[in-house]
């Protein structure tokens, strides 16, 4: 943000299209600001990570994709992101919704890309479910010995490198051979899945973005609810 903008003069349209450049920029004070100012004019909070932040990383993504931006500069721009996350985070899980559930969550093993997995657990929590999140390159046993801890209703993975998505297989067939894949609701997601591959390994759904996953999980939750009733 160059030091003549004033935040509180800008059109809406154009307070997004700062983010959107700030983020791609990496300023993670600045993002910060912006989204103070977003959301003390009244935008709700998933306006602000929809039309700010996430906004800004598809087009981060894109030039990352043509080798205009490289690794350090998106690590930035995830930096920035994040920042704004942190803000909007307790305001996204601040419904005071009951609890409808829970989910472990987990970036699969050979994956570090966190931030859409980050997006989907705020929204779950959002939306009233308890998420049990377990981070980053989670391998099998991760998966597993989270499943037993916390017996939880969904069972969430994310994948974002067309070499890892192959990984979810290997935990849905897992479960498979333990008995235990009928307990679960496994949700999958990421970038490069869709819903053909999703059904390929035996998932229950895949979920094109955050506000789908909570879409589809409140959808499971129900049959389940039904179900056993
Ligand atoms: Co990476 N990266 N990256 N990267 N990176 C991608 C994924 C890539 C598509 C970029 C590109 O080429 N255009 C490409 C993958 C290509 C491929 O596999 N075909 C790629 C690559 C190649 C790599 C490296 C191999 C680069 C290198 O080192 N040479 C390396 C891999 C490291 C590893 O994992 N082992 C790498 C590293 C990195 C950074 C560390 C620099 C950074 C990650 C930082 C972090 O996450 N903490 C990074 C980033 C930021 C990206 C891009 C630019 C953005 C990803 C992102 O955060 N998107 C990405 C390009 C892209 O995706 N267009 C890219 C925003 C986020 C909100 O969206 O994650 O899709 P997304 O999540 C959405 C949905 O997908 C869905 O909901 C979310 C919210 O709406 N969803 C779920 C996701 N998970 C879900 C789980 C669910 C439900 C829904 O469970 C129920």
């Amino acid at each position: 943000m160059s030091e003549e903008i004033v935040l509180s003069e800008l059109s809406l349209e154009d307070l997004y299209e700062l983010m959107k450049e700030d983020l791609y920029d990496g300023l993670a004070e600045e993002i910060t600001q912006e989204v103070h100012e977003a959301l003390g004019r009244g935008q709700m909070p998933y306006e602000v990570l929809t039309y700010g932040l996430v906004a800004g990383m598809e087009i981060v993504g894109n030039d990352f994709r043509d080798g205009i931006l490289f690794v350090p500069e998106v690590l930035m721009a995830a930096k920035a992101m994040k920042a704004g996350m942190a803000i909007l985070r307790p305001l996204l899980a601040e419904t005071g919704a009951e609890k409808i559930g829970s989910m472990v969550i987990g970036t699969v093993k050979g994956d570090i890309h966190d931030i859409g997995k980050n997006l989907v657990t705020m929204m779950m929590e959002g939306a009233g479910f308890e998420v049990f999140d377990l981070g980053i390159n989670n391998s099998v046993d991760s998966y597993l010995n989270a499943i037993e801890q916390h017996k939880p209703d969904i069972l969430g993975m994310s994948a974002l490198l067309t070499t890892t998505m192959p990984y979810m297989k290997v935990v849905i067939d897992t479960l498979k051979e333990k008995g235990i894949r009928k307990d679960l609701i496994v949700l999958v997601g990421g970038a490069p899945l869709n819903e053909a591959f999703a059904e390929a390994i035996e998932a229950d759904a895949y979920c094109r973005d955050a506000a789908v996953a909570v879409d589809t999980a409140k959808k499971f939750m129900r049959i389940r609810k039904s179900v056993n009733a």
